[in-house]
């Protein structure tokens, strides 16, 4: 496949102010009309190219005259009309299948709906258009469709006509007058119950808002609407950003091949981040039904009315909108815990993709295809970025630049660098060399060495960095890291302030004075950079910083040390002290100062996979081993600790508040100790709180306890649960998702069966991911050594890439990091991959994850 290049951009060749569409909608075929007023874009005789992707003209007509075949030509799928004139009035006719569309891109079927993802490049599998985000229209949709099966009718914009037709057919017209490019088009058809509200901006316009479900779902919509409001709240006080049109709409589908799509004023969701009740939605689906609403929402401003000029600068929209969504939740709820969260994904996604063979920028220089770079080093890394610049400016100079930003580009495709730029003329700041963090891929590591002179009472930290080589980029010159640090005085037990200091060369020192004693360093507290910190810190130094840091991320991050140093020495075969960790947990998870929901972060083990991700070569049974050891050690040691928390977190009735969120994380962690202590009635528990539970969170978090023993009462609570909720898709995803990440010998064994479960299908994203994405991120159970789980996962690429390459390509990955594997993993891992690649047909979504991963 072709490879594109960042460095190829050039100004389109033509231009298209207008577009109107008329869609005669039906499941089985679908008449596209589309009117393009074209404008040539500067001096030059180059025809007008339009995309597409498996369409066949039926009729093209130039200022309302057919062209004969000889007046157009196709190129690969493209239209290519040769033009005398600088403006032309084009038209186009084509007929497309929705109900056969597997790859849910461009328009297609899910359920008895029909409906559009049109990002990155759906569109042009709609109507041949210029299919580029640098091209921004105004759209006028006119939809007919059958009543009785699609009763609503939905657009972008304003609606501004409806009416019947013949044979039972209605139409209805809407109107975007937002210049917008085609990846934020959007239509839906189908039979949908509302949700209606409202809310009023900051200049008192009103808007109508509506949550579109089906009918049975409308119960399950209020949080995701109280999200909604919430966000266009936020956004005008933090921001000062307003929403623009009339309405706001938003639909949920069951089928969907990512998390929602911001269409200008017609958000589609994966009906995951829409539909919650305490039934059967958990705390953290709450918390992502109310994040991804936002997210969405924000790209209003950063996304549509400032859009992206190419898709190199995907992490303009993304990676700004994961930041401005991150800190709307922290503000909704703890930031403390917040940001341990998002740090735990980062490390666990991001960290792990700049580690292998996929590695890029935020900012790529070259893809084969875009639907691979809506990655977590786009989004995650690239919010980091956006927090780090924050950071030095302070809050009033980066909201200058904010404003600036959004001012200065409103209405236009920008660039990162428009947005950099932005932020030094309106924050007052010079980022020449911050820029290197748009170009160079790779987790820079710093590694940190405190020297005490007890004589002149001064500390010296010095701070070397480096950044690892990474595909395409074997040199990497130093960042800009700023790292917020404290010195712990260990005659005071407190610090007398915190610093920011800039790490910008290969080493730099700073020095401190005062310390009688030497100090204890608290560094990259709120994790201030996305860089790993090596420093040479004792156990005891980390057991005090657990207790005493008053920054609650250097807190966490001092209690996952003091872990990580036990189960690192002992997959490693060194002598271990376990107990400086055991009595830094009871210390914290018996502190009635601290937040139930933080202890629960605190105490929890870290995940096997960060473990690996810790050691040159990656052992899965021995991290594996020792990392249950140590949780049956915990279990057993503080027993009474573990009974106590979970009978008095044990809530009186369901609230979805910060405290009883809190009790339940904090309930839940100490069940999985409880019942890996052993005690004989931990199976028993588990079950009590499986069965009598009136939420999700606790139900799904006894069951998942349950799933990962060998109790008899494992088999029950699997049975109970699946009868339960058979008809419900999303619980039924948790019912294989929780399987597939058991910490069980037989997972893999149980996975290949749940393949074949009638229940299964790989027609739904959300049930591919619950099964195979999920084992694929189960280290000990994906690297089981037979190679049985890398052939169940190659199996599924293969026979998903056929039906929808962009959800195949997401699960190849995992299969990508052989390097850090033993030689007979690895053998077996390329073997998968080899595989792959010989699949006569392959996608070049897949070609492309599947061949990088072997480099
Ligand atoms: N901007 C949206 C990206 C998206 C997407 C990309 C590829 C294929 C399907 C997709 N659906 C949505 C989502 C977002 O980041 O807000
Ligand atoms: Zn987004």
């Amino acid at each position: 496949p072709a490879i594109i290049r960042r460095s190829d951009y050039r100004a389109p060749d033509w231009l298209v102010p207008d577009l109107a569409l008329d869609f005669d909608l039906d499941a089985a075929h679908t008449r596209v009309h589309a009117t393009l007023s074209v404008a040539r874009n500067g001096a030059h005789g180059r025809p007008l190219r339009l995309d597409g992707d498996g369409l066949v003209p039926l009729l093209v007509r130039v200022d309302g005259q057919e062209l004969t075949p000889e007046g157009w030509s196709m190129e690969g799928g493209a239209l290519i009309i040769p033009l005398t004139g600088d403006a032309h009035s084009v038209e186009t006719l084509v007929d497309i299948a929705p109900a056969s569309n597997s790859k849910l891109m461009g328009l297609y079927a899910s359920g008895g709906l029909l409906c559009t993802q049109c990002e990155a490049e759906g569109f042009r599998r709609i109507t041949f258009f210029p299919d580029r985000p640098d091209v921004l229209s105004r759209y006028h949709v006119r939809m007919t469709a059958d009543k009785a099966l699609y009763p609503v009718l939905l657009s972008n914009g304003d609606p501004v006509g409806q009416g019947e037709g013949a044979d039972g057919r209605h139409w209805a017209e809407w109107r975007d007058p937002f210049p917008k490019p085609c990846y934020l088009f959007a239509l839906v058809a189908g039979d949908l119950a509302c949700n209606a509200d409202s809310f009023v901006t900051m200049s008192g316009r009103e808007v109508r808002l509506g949550i579109w479900v089906c009918e049975a779902d409308l119960p399950r919509t209020a949080h995701a609407m109280k999200a909604l409001k919430d966000s266009m709240a936020w956004d005008e006080r933090v921001y000062g950003r307003e929403y623009d049109l009339d309405v706001f709409n938003i639909v949920a589908v069951a089928d969907f091949n990512f998390g929602a799509m911001e269409n200008k004023g017609l958000n589609i969701f994966n009906s995951r981040y829409i539909l919650a009740d305490p039934e059967t939605a958990t705390d953290m689906d709450y918390d992502g039904v109310e994040g991804v609403v936002a997210h969405e929402y924000f790209h209003n401003w950063s996304g549509n009315r400032v859009t992206c000029r190419d898709w190199f600068q995907l992490s303009l929209k993304e990676g700004f909108t994961v930041f401005r969504d991150q800190n709307f939740s922290a503000d909704m709820g703890s930031h403390a815990v917040k940001r341990i969260e998002d740090v735990r994904i980062l490390r666990a996604a991001q960290f792990q993709e700049d580690a292998g063979p996929l590695a890029h920028p935020i900012r790529p220089e070259s893809y084969m295809e875009i639907s691979n770079f809506y990655t977590s080093t786009v989004y995650n890394k690239g919010a980091e970025i956006i927090r780090m610049m924050a950071l030095m400016l302070g809050p009033e100079r980066f909201r200058a630049g904010a404003d600036l930003y959004f001012d200065r580009h409103d209405g236009q495709a920008a660039t990162c660098e428009d947005f950099v730029r932005a932020m030094e003329e309106g924050g007052a700041i010079d980022l020449t060399q911050f820029r290197r963090w748009y170009e160079q891929a790779g987790t820079p590591r710093v590694a940190a060495r405190l020297a005490h002179d007890p004589v002149t009472g001064a500390a010296t930290l010095t701070l070397a960095q480096a950044v690892p080589p990474t595909p395409g980029q074997p040199d990497k010159q130093p960042m800009v890291i700023p790292l917020r640090t404290a010195l712990f005085d260990p005659a005071t037990g407190s610090h007398s302030g915190e610093q920011l200091l800039m790490l910008t060369q290969a080493e730099q020192s700073f020095t401190f004075e005062g310390f009688a004693q030497s100090p204890l360093l608290s560094i990259n507290r709120g994790f201030s950079s996305p860089v790993i910190i090596e420093s040479e810190r004792s156990q005891a130094d980390l057991a005090f910083l657990s207790a005493h840091d008053d920054d609650p991320f250097a807190r966490y991050e001092a209690m996952q040390q003091l872990m990580v140093n036990v189960l690192v020495g002992t997959v490693a075969g060194q002598p271990v002290d376990e107990s400086t960790v055991i009595a830094a947990i009871r210390q914290t998870a018996t502190n009635p100062a601290l937040d139930p929901a933080f202890i629960a972060e605190a105490i929890r083990l870290p995940a096997e996979a960060y473990l690996g991700d810790q050691m040159a070569m990656v052992d899965p049974d021995a991290i594996h081993a020792a990392r249950d050891a140590l949780q049956q050690r915990i279990g057993v040691e503080l027993e009474p600790l573990w009974r106590d928390i979970h009978a008095r977190t044990q809530a009186n009735g369901f609230a979805l508040s910060p405290a009883a969120k809190g009790a339940r994380a904090l309930r839940n962690v100490a069940l999985t100790y409880l019942v890996a202590s052993g005690a004989e009635d931990g199976p028993a528990i588990a079950f009590t709180q499986f069965d009598r539970a009136d939420n999700m969170t606790e139900r799904q978090s006894a069951l998942a306890t349950l799933a990962s023993g060998r109790s008899n009462e494992r088999e029950a609570a699997l049975d109970i649960f699946y009868h339960r909720y058979s008809d419900d898709p999303l619980v039924l995803d948790k019912w294989f998702q929780t399987q597939a990440l058991a910490f069980h010998p037989d997972t893999v064994d149980l996975v290949e069966e749940l393949g074949r479960h009638k229940a299964f299908t790989l027609s739904n994203p959300n049930r591919v991911r619950a099964l195979y994405g999920a084992f694929a991120a189960n280290q000990w159970a994906f690297h089981h050594a037979s190679g049985k789980g890398y052939r169940l996962v190659a199996d599924c690429i293969m026979a998903l890439d056929r039906l929808n390459p962009q959800t195949a390509a997401r699960l190849a990955p995992p299969l990508g990091r052989w390097k850090r594997f033993d030689a007979s993993r690895a053998a077996m891992m390329r073997a998968e991959l080899e595989r792959i690649l010989a699949q006569p047909g392959l996608s070049k979504d897949v070609t492309e994850q599947a061949s990088k991963s072997l480099e």
